[in-house]
């Protein structure tokens, strides 16, 4: 029987083996079907563009990924190719044949990936009868103005075509297992199953639709989960057609999934199964050679930063750059399902502490987060130009000091130095230092926002006050626009934004799983999220406690609001306390997590997905054994040993270690081997962190 299990020796925070009994992958066929393969909508485009690594390498020539065609994606995206096999071939070219256009090609992105894509347009005709068929087989009707609704099941329809004919020129061998997400994947499973196909079916949840609209709406949903009328609700909000077809998929499949345990609990109400298994999101780790590099990046990306905030808060820089901390928040701007809400909230109080307790600590926090916008604001592209003005000064002056002294040494003299620079010298600096006069407070926003009075970021920096005056101890920037290297005014893409920044801030309330936060750890950037998110749930499972490896879980679950906006100002007052050394440490320990959030480690979740459904398809070849199921419980990344929690309690060579010497970047390298021995030997130390 094929059965696989893991030995659970995790102490030592070396994630568990797995006991691999290979999937007969030769006799199989592994097909995908999502309508974001190759098309970037959201979140399930990053599970399946960085899954497909792990999945390639275990199943090479016989993986198919399958979606919607759209002739830009596919040219820039897809490199065209014949199909490996005369199975494919020949069912692709029924459906040309009968005039829909099937196209094939390699997807260039990592591993490189069959895709299989269908153009629904080219379909689209065949609509009214789909419709119909679909009524026939389980009385579900989509009403005619949902065009969205309407493309799903074009492109379901012809997936479960391709299916008959593929599994009728298959035969028994070999066998077909097919995995779908999300409900705009669904038809194609439903009908599969209705026509009786053959087949080992599997179906994922990102989200359950209800839930995300339900939440979007202000709704208490998890105090709720159990009282909802739900036919009701999806009716009140026209997507009752939509509900059913993603309800009807989730029964179909043989194995149904989601992302998370809270994404379960939520299935069961809203979807009435439970799933059978919990596929976690992964990411395709890159490790770097060199322990250090990433901490090295940081630093790069955050001098970056550094001297896009040198020009913002230009005329104000009265603050200290280098006790300056970046935050940051970026997502789709669902105001309150990501929790800017709660932030802002808790950015206020932090405010007010910081000023309280006269912290030499600034905190510049960024919105990262799309609004309508007419274009970057004069205010914010003057203060990059006076920026740009003032280095230039500096450089010409520099120049001519340089040459004058130069001059002078060839001489054998040594200079006047307060002469050395003349009239003319101090005229430039003068008028560069003149420009930098305002009487304007920086900017909250970067661009002109069209919604300008009725923005919620906006409405609630408003009545929390927080205009960047001096002194405000937290400043705000909203960036209402995703990054771009190509900006004119902050010229850098996400990765290397997150990079530089201290601290992401994602106190989610609805995230079946949540990429972000996963995002900062594999780059060892600490991160806040919440017990409502899929990867808070994760983390909490996994690590014991998640703050000292930089992943705060904000209490969103069982706190009142109050308690949890409170938590998160401790939270965040508490990384404002920590010294350069506590920081550099943290990210040290956050990167450390990253091997778990791989899909090297991950994709076995999808794996027993398959083998279960297989069992279930094909109970004559395949087995399981049911009592080795898949076990991750009992997993945990152990505490950090050890942690010196201050300088007098830390443990450096000298006799003499001082406040200064937190500053001293040479001693990294002595911590870091000093606490990874710790670890190795066992030996705990007190270890207190913030908050
Ligand atoms: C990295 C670099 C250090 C630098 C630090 C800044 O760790 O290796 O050289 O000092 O980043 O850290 P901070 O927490 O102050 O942003
Ligand atoms: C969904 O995308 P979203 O951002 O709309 O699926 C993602 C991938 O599973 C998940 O990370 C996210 O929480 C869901 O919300």
């Amino acid at each position: 029987p094929l059965s696989r299990s893991f030995s659970m020796t995790s102490l030592s925070g070396v994630l568990p083996q797995w006991d691999e009994e290979d999937l007969p992958v030769d006799d199989l066929l592994l097909f995908e079907v999502a309508w974001e393969v190759t098309n970037k909508v959201g979140g399930i485009y990053t599970v399946i563009q960085t899954k497909a690594k792990v999945t390639v390498d275990e199943w090479g020539e016989n993986y198919f990924m399958m979606g919607p065609y759209f002739q830009h994606n596919f040219n820039t995206q897809v490199e065209a190719c014949e199909p490996p096999s005369a199975a494919i071939r020949h069912a692709m070219d029924a459906l040309i044949h009968n005039g829909c256009q099937v196209f094939f090609g390699r997807w260039l992105i990592e591993g490189s990936p069959y895709v299989i894509l269908f153009d629904v347009g080219s379909a689209a005709w065949n609509l009214d009868r789909w419709k119909g068929d679909l009524w026939d087989s389980c009385n579900i009707g989509l009403p005619g103005h949902d065009h969205e609704a309407g493309d799903a099941l074009i492109l379901g329809s012809l997936v479960a075509w391709f299916f008959k004919e593929l599994t009728d020129r298959l035969g028994d061998a070999p066998n077909v297992v097919a995995h779908f997400h999300e409900w705009q994947a669904g038809a194609g499973l439903i009908l599969a199953r209705a026509r009786k196909i053959p087949m080992a079916t599997v179906f994922t949840t990102h989200a359950t639709l209800l839930g995300r609209y339900l939440c979007a709406g202000n709704v208490d949903f998890y105090n709720n989960l159990d009282k909802f009328d739900i036919d009701k609700e999806a009716g009140e909000r026209q997507i009752y057609h939509r509900y059913c077809l993603e309800r009807a998929a989730v029964h179909c499949a043989h194995v149904f999934t989601t992302v998370s345990h809270i994404t379960a609990v939520e299935a069961q109400h809203i979807l009435h199964r439970k799933p059978d298994v919990i596929t976690p999101n992964g990411l395709n780790v890159k490790k770097f050679s060199a322990m250090h590099e990433f901490q090295n990046l940081h630093r790069t990306s955050k001098a970056r930063i550094q001297e896009f905030v040198r020009g913002h808060f230009y005329g104000h820089l009265d603050f200290n750059l280098e006790k300056t901390l970046y935050f940051f928040i970026a997502g789709r701007y669902e105001f309150s399902n990501k929790g800017a809400d709660l932030f802002l909230e808790a950015l206020s109080r932090l405010n007010y502490m910081l000023r309280v307790h006269k912290d030499d600590v600034t905190v510049v926090v960024f919105f990262i987060m799309p609004a309508k916008t007419n274009n970057f604001n004069v205010e914010s592209l003057k203060g990059q130009a006076i920026r740009k003005q003032l280095w230039d000064t500096a450089h010409t002056v520099k120049e001519k000091f340089g040459t004058r002294l130069y001059e002078a040494l060839l001489k054998g003299e040594i200079p006047e130095m307060s002469t050395i620079l003349d009239r003319d010298d101090f005229t430039m600096m003068k008028r560069a230092i003149y420009a930098t006069e305002r009487h304007t407070l920086p900017p909250v926003t970067t661009h002109n926002m069209l919604d300008d009075s009725s923005d919620p970021i906006l409405a609630n920096v408003r009545r929390i006050g927080l205009f960047n005056s001096r002194t405000d101890r937290v400043k705000i920037i909203f960036h209402p626009e995703f990054l771009s290297s190509t900006s004119p005014l902050l010229p850098m893409d996400y990765e290397e934004f997150v990079r530089g920044c201290n601290l992401g801030v994602f106190p989610s309330y609805y995230e079946p799983w949540g990429y972000t936060p996963g995002e900062c750890t594999v780059m060892g950037i600490p991160s806040v999220t919440t017990n409502l998110s899929g990867f808070g749930c994760f983390m909490e499972e996994h690590v014991s406690d998640t703050a000292a490896y930089g992943i705060y879980v904000v209490d969103r679950r069982f706190r009142s609001a109050d308690e949890s906006c409170s938590q998160l100002t401790q939270f965040m007052f508490g990384f404002c306390q920590q010294s350069r050394r506590q920081r550099i440490i943290q990210r040290n320990r956050t990167e450390r997590l990253s091997d778990l959030l791989d899909w090297r480690f991950l994709g076995r979740f999808y794996v027993h997905a398959r083998l279960l459904a297989l069992s279930r398809a094909f109970p004559d070849k395949f087995k399981m054994d049911p009592m080795a199921p898949l076990k991750t419980e009992g997993f945990r990344f152990p505490r950090p040993h050890s942690v010196p929690p201050s300088p007098s309690a830390s443990v450096h060579s000298t006799p003499h270690h001082s406040d200064a010497e937190d500053e001293d970047e040479e001693d990294e390298s002595y911590d870091e081997d000093e606490e990874a021995e710790r670890d190795r030997m066992n030996i705990r130390a007190p270890f207190v962190l913030g908050g």
